[in-house]
């Protein structure tokens, strides 16, 4: 019974900073007009508050009331307590509130690697033998990436990266995305992640865990690089997604495939920020950060000779054998691609040449960064490093600059009128195939506007984003595995539903609601219908509830850049 009643509370079950707004969501008729806030220690009444009637659900119409109890800034392990509706789910006021939940999704990626045992020391219950030890060392060129160096059938050494997501294969296309966002994250806040602590096997070293663990993909995706030519494979995949079995067990021939212009690009721009970023640290790392420039030039440059080769999966399936039916990524406009390259390696090198052939176009709408939509990415680059530009740049900033900040305005305006306050949600386009990207992604767009303006309304939406992914939401889920009491348990995840222990690994996020997710993965138990409320968390709901590298990536920089700032 307390059960059922705690999930019409709907609140951050993690918690939140002692300065910070502090909402919860009740959904149902109203049933009272007042709250309690208690310790969960003596049940103690710390804070008493009104309810407020908030607007019925956009999409479900559900009626809904607001708790705010922001005023309330004790330190403390809580509920929330309504009479005739129950008991919330406990959450803490603290500073750091999202300092583990934060480590957590970083730490996430440790358990996606690739070609290494995972033991107890660092993985805990979640130990494990290498997945694709010997299949990731004899990897096949498919005769789709045939070339005169490398025949179909020639065998490359193409170890290390993370897995995608719930599936075993490892797309470049994806991890470009992935890699830049972590990468931004340290770029943005390096004092924050200089003292972050995983407990990963280089935790050791001097170097920052962040760039530890993003060196582990790293190092894979440069071997997708045929240094014949420069260009890049666009994934490393078996022929057909795996049955629910654990990485070690999967003994079935893995391909590179055909090589593209957004492998390539996707490439260059994350060799290219790689390369600025692990130039500190040549001492521990010599010749990294030659190697990434050197990479990230040879791709571009073949990016140029070939400025328009799609991944189309179908075309490549009715000329060559095996067909492979794996993860298509498959992107047609490479704009937006062109320019974050570009970005990249104009704000590394310096050289005018990059930032006129990334075409920026300042009158362009700028659009959420999405693994199929990068430009963005360029931008906040930019951005970042706008005081060491050249003249050429320095001419289109400030419009750039505007632009973020317009982005993020837009984003924000309604916010206050919405049933669950947040910048998520503000139509039903938020909720596709990986909607809890979409509100990491629109965090980082409102961070990237607060360190522009340093204006906090900004930071706010932000974190109201980061209530949203840790329970503020329709649907009352926690979509960070092993965060809050209601949270993700049965993600489309291998590695969880294989290994035999109960918790699914820790720090993951879960895809979260889909509007279409039934007609995608035809998975049976959809009951909810209204856009905001379609999510199972079964493992057969791969278009709800599967996790992917490019969904947790926002989500590290969102939740540490919450953290670096919590004191603003
Ligand atoms: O994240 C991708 C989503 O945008 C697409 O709509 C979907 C269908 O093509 O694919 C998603 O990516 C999946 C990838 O193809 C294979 N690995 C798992 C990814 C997450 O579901």
């Amino acid at each position: 019974q307390a059960q059922q009643t705690a999930e019409n509370i709907r609140l951050n079950q993690v918690g939140f900073y002692p300065q910070a707004e502090k909402l919860a969501v009740v959904v149902g008729e109203p049933k009272g007009a007042t709250f309690y806030v208690k310790t969960v220690e003596g049940k103690k009444a710390v804070y008493t508050g009104k309810l407020t009637a908030s607007k019925p659900g956009e999409f479900s119409k559900k009626p809904s009331q607001i708790a705010d109890f922001s005023t309330f800034k004790t330190n403390g392990t809580y509920v929330v307590e309504i009479p005739g509706v129950g008991t919330s789910y406990s959450f803490q006021i603290q500073k750091n509130v999202h300092k583990d939940a934060a480590a957590a999704s970083l730490k996430g990626f440790y358990f996606q690697r690739v070609s290494t045992d995972l033991p107890e020391k660092f993985a805990g219950k979640w130990h494990r033998p290498a997945g694709h030890a010997t299949t990731d060392n004899q990897v096949l060129v498919h005769p789709s990436a045939a070339s005169a160096q490398r025949p179909a059938g020639t065998v490359i050494s193409s170890r290390r990266g993370w897995y995608d997501a719930g599936d075993y294969n490892k797309y470049i296309v994806n991890s470009g995305i992935t890699m830049g966002t972590l990468l931004a994250a340290y770029e943005d806040f390096p004092e924050y992640f200089k003292t972050q602590k995983l407990n990963i096997p280089e935790s050791t070293n001097q170097v920052p865990d962040i760039l530890d663990e993003v060196l582990w993909n790293l190092r894979w995706m440069l071997t997708m690089q045929d240094p014949n030519d420069g260009g890049v494979y666009h994934k490393l995949t078996n022929a057909a997604f795996d049955g629910m079995i654990m990485p070690d067990k999967a003994m079935k021939p893995r391909y590179v495939v055909q090589k593209g212009t957004a492998a390539a690009l996707n490439f260059a721009a994350v060799m290219a920020q790689a390369s600025r970023v692990y130039k500190k640290y040549n001492r521990e790392m010599p010749g990294l950060s030659d190697s990434c420039l050197n990479a990230a030039v040879k791709a571009w440059e073949w990016a140029q000779k070939n400025p328009n080769v799609t991944y189309d999966q179908n075309t490549i399936n009715q000329q060559f054998e095996p067909k492979v039916t794996t993860g298509a990524y498959g992107d047609r406009d490479f704009s937006d691609e062109l320019t974050w390259a570009g970005a990249e390696l104009y704000v590394t090198t310096q050289k005018d040449t990059y930032y006129t052939t990334a075409k920026i176009n300042t009158s362009d709408q700028l659009t959420l960064p999405s693994w199929a939509q990068v430009k963005m990415l360029g931008y906040y680059t930019l951005a970042r490093f706008s005081k060491n530009l050249t003249p050429l740049a320095q001419k289109d900033l400030p419009e750039i600059k505007k632009q973020i900040v317009q982005f993020a305005d837009d984003l924000l305006a309604g916010t206050a009128e919405r049933t669950y306050r947040t910048v998520m949600g503000k139509t039903e386009k938020d909720y596709i195939w990986g909607s809890s990207a979409v509100a990491a992604n629109q965090g980082i767009a409102l961070i990237q506007a607060y360190k522009l303006t340093n204006n906090k309304k900004y930071l706010q939406g932000a974190l109201g984003n980061l209530d949203y992914l840790l329970g503020r939401n329709a649907v009352g889920y926690s979509f960070l595995t092993g965060f809050g009491k209601k949270s993700t348990m049965h993600p489309h995840h291998r590695l969880s539903i294989a290994d035999g222990i109960e918790e699914p690994v820790p720090g993951l996020l879960s895809g979260g609601t889909n509007a279409r997710a039934k007609e995608q993965d035809k998975c049976s138990g959809y009951t909810a219908t209204s856009p905001d409320e379609v999510y199972l968390d079964q493992d057969c709901s791969y278009a709800s509830n599967e996790i992917a590298i490019n969904w947790n990536s926002p989500f590290v920089y969102l939740a540490s850049a919450l953290e670096a700032l919590q004191n603003q």
